[in-house]
């Protein structure tokens, strides 16, 4: 089940564009990416790579060498990402479609001959995904791209099905139906659901002992277990970001989570504002690209001048900072199916005035988010939920079950922290797995009160974690008028790449004078922060079990 055992760079920032080719421009991209110190984990081929959009096959002229080309841009820490469609080009002297020819795996109509439609390549035929034996052929083609040619994931799109002349096929059209024999008006829904099944099926074989994974555009309930997705074409607009912030709420909580939508719009361009405050939105999405049409003009984090380009690195490096407390929440998802994204009505069902919120959400346990959806604001009003809360930049301390004010210019996004929650941070990496993590810093903050956080760990990458390799930490913040407690419990074997925490504490009500960590004297140093607080850290063992400070 790919998108449940997703590796860890699949919640870094990725990189599409419809398209980047010849080779050139594709690596140029990656250097783009390297020289600026913006990070980013994966970039996308769309149809462009293949010969004549032929699924399976690269461009000779464009992409002449493949396998050194992926490789090289591997050893920089970019995952190549393909796309592939359904239509498989009607031509002899093309081997899928021979093949599937021969083995009687397209689609019919009801009166018998193949199911043709006009799509990239011309006149297709198009597998019947929801035959058992025709998922496992179509699981085998990826061993070309995967296994030989390193491609670390495969994108799935046009899969609604779509097609030029109708939109979709016929609702004549056969399909098994997993024995069931039905037609395309009952097939029509999952249809897409069973494609990214026998693609995710083929990935997950093929990129062994790696995790894989897999993105799709159409799917259906359930489908979650096979792939991430994102929310289609949309428009570089204001209304469409306001869009994306609601899609992406409502997939979550209907069991979807590991979703996005692409970044500044897909078809028109945005401009840098509008840009800026869409990858400060989907930096506290599950799933993070930009994605364009581009035939308007570019849109990669640099194309909009040096202001836009400092803030997108602001954001992105933010979110590759975040990443451990991202990978915990995308485990609780997979553990227990809580929604990454949760609407403030999921927060606090006995709060009334939750109801009718749109824009607030949590993405996990503490941390509160909500974007700026229209041009030249400098803040937005927001509701937040009932409790203590402090904004992410300034730590100003607040309350609530109230309307208030997060003043936010483009540098920043409406984001506040739970009182009582242990955020832990990465340094910030280029790519997943660029340094090796020495230390994670845990901010703290304070509650006068009881407060738990978890941080999952099981390295990010391959199976291990069946095994048992795999460490939860259960922080409690226990806060009274003079004292803060922090506790940590360890669970499971997984051996970490830190030794030591940087513990930065935040709201502190009184000024700390001694810190122990179990029961010895631990020196209280002044943090440097980007916050205009002046904050109390120390550095200690992972495996403290007590930290008090007074
Ligand atoms: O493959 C081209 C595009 C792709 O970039 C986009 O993300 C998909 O949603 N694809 C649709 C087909 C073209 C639609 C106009």
């Amino acid at each position: 089940m790919p998108a449940r055992n997703a590796p860890m760079w699949a919640l870094g920032y990725h990189q599409c564009k419809w398209s980047y080719y010849p080779e050139s421009n594709f690596r140029a991209i990656g250097t783009g990416f390297r020289e600026r110190q913006i990070p980013c984990d994966a970039l996308y081929l769309d149809i462009d790579y293949m010969d004549g959009y032929r699924c399976f096959t690269w461009s000779p002229t464009h992409f002449p060498d493949p396998k050194t080309m992926v490789r090289e841009l591997a050893a920089d820490g970019f995952k190549t990402i393909v796309i592939i469609d359904p239509g498989i080009k009607i031509d002899p002297n093309y081997s899928v479609y021979t093949e599937g020819l021969a083995n009687d795996y397209f689609c019919r109509r009801a009166d018998g001959p193949l199911m043709r439609g006009s799509v990239w390549p011309g006149l297709c035929n198009f597998p019947d995904f929801t035959r058992p034996d025709v998922r496992e052929w179509w699981a085998g083609l990826f061993k070309g791209l995967i296994q030989e040619d390193g491609v670390r994931g495969v994108w799935n799109d046009m899969n609604e099905p779509a097609v030029f002349e109708k939109g979709t096929f016929p609702d004549d059209v056969r399909f098994n139906y997993d024995g069931n024999p039905a037609s395309h008006k009952k097939a029509h829904n999952i249809y897409g659901m069973q494609m990214a099944r026998a693609t995710a099926a083929g990935v997950k074989q093929f990129t062994y002992p790696n995790r894989p994974f897999t993105i799709t555009r159409s799917t259906y309930a359930g489908g979650q277990r096979y792939s991430s997705a994102w929310t289609g074409d949309n428009i570089a607009s204001w209304d469409h970001l306001w869009l994306a912030n609601i899609q992406c709420q409502r997939l979550s909580i209907s069991g979807f989570s590991f979703v996005g939508s692409d970044v500044g719009g897909f078809v028109e361009t945005p401009d840098g504002e509008l840009y800026a405050r869409w990858i400060a939105l989907a930096a506290f999405h599950p799933f993070f690209r930009t994605h364009s049409s581009g035939d308007h003009g570019d849109q990669e984090p640099w194309s909009f001048g040096e202001e836009v380009t400092d803030l997108a690195r602001k954001f992105i490096s933010l979110r590759y900072q975040l990443l451990p407390y991202v990978y915990t929440t995308f485990w609780q998802y997979v553990k227990q199916g809580t929604p990454m994204l949760r609407p403030l009505a999921f927060l606090d069902q006995t709060d009334t005035d939750t109801y009718l919120r749109m824009a607030e959400f949590s993405l996990g346990d503490h941390l509160l988010v909500c974007p700026i959806t229209t041009a030249g604001a400098d803040g937005r009003w927001m509701y937040l939920p009932k409790g203590q809360w402090y904004y992410w930049w300034t730590d100003e301390a607040r309350t609530g079950g109230a309307e208030v004010w997060a003043s936010a210019n483009l540098d920043r996004i409406p984001l506040f922290v739970k009182a009582g929650a242990v955020i832990p941070l990465y340094p910030v990496m280029q790519y997943v797995g660029e340094k090796v993590v020495e230390e994670v810093t845990l901010h703290v903050y304070y509650k006068n009160g009881t407060e738990h956080s978890v941080l999952y760990d099981d390295g990010g990458e391959g199976y291990g974690y069946q095994e048992g390799h795999a460490t939860t930490r259960r922080f409690t913040v226990i806060g009274t008028d003079a004292t803060l407690t922090l506790r940590q419990e360890i669970e499971g074997d997984y051996t970490p790449s830190f030794a030591t925490y940087r513990v930065v504490f935040h709201g502190l009500p009184f000024a700390p004078l001694k810190g122990t960590v179990d029961t010895k004297a631990a020196p209280l140093t002044e943090a440097a922060t980007e916050t205009d607080a002046m904050l109390p850290e120390t550095v200690v063992k992972a495996g403290f079990a007590e930290i008090v400070i007074k």
